[in-house]
């Protein structure tokens, strides 16, 4: 999929605010890919089509979790995760698209997991780092993002996690996976 096919793919199911998102996101992939050394035109595409389910109505998405493969207790911690594994699978049923990494990447952009890919870890920072971002501690986790892929994705984890216990809202098992996996690698063990 070349990138015009995948933007054309997303704008119809997207706000203009979350397309002007999407593009930040785009640039900010495609930039740590080749700081990182990740495939950069799968990057730009994953990127594109990250927050493709965005929009779905939840009872729609819940309703995909319980028809697929996706685990069931993904119904358990509120419904902004869910835009993610089922955008994944929405994108290969839908758009026809079959590139695993593509896919894992987009399904994994919200929570992160244990034992991330390379691209998973450029579309999981670069939805958080991206031009438009305006939350606190985002400019932290920009300057880390210069030097360590790992490490900003630590601090961006931390960050989420913080802000999840603050509003007092589950925190999905996957998003500690992908926390203690970080902080692992950067230890080194
Ligand atoms: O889709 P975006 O807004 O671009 O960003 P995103 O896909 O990272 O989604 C952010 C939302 O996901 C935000 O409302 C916090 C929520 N979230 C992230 N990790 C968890 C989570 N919500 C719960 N309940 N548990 C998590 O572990
Ligand atoms: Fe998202
Ligand atoms: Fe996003």
């Amino acid at each position: 999929m070349d990138r015009n096919k995948a933007l054309e793919l997303v704008r119809p199911h997207l706000t203009e605010h979350r397309y002007i998102h999407t593009l930040g996101v785009e640039k900010a992939a495609v930039e740590l890919a080749g700081k990182y050394g990740a495939d950069i035109e799968k990057a730009r595409i994953a990127a594109i089509l990250h927050d493709y389910a965005k929009f779905r109505p939840k009872e729609e998405m819940q309703a995909i979790v319980r028809q697929s493969s996706l685990p069931d207790d993904l119904l358990l911690y509120g419904t902004e995760l869910l835009h993610a594994p089922v955008g994944a699978m929405l994108l290969e049923k839908e758009a026809g698209i079959k590139d695993k990494e593509i896919l894992s990447a987009v399904s994994y952009h919200t929570t992160g997991r244990d034992s991330m890919t390379l691209l998973e870890k450029v579309i999981f920072l670069a939805d958080y780092i991206e031009p438009n971002r305006i939350f606190p501690g985002v400019d932290e986790v920009r300057e880390l993002a210069e030097t360590s892929l790992e490490k900003a994705s630590l601090k961006a984890l931390q960050n989420t996690i913080l802000f999840l216990m603050k509003q007092n809202q589950l925190i999905y098992p996957f998003t500690i996976l992908a926390y203690n996996g970080l902080l692992r690698e950067i230890k080194g063990k």
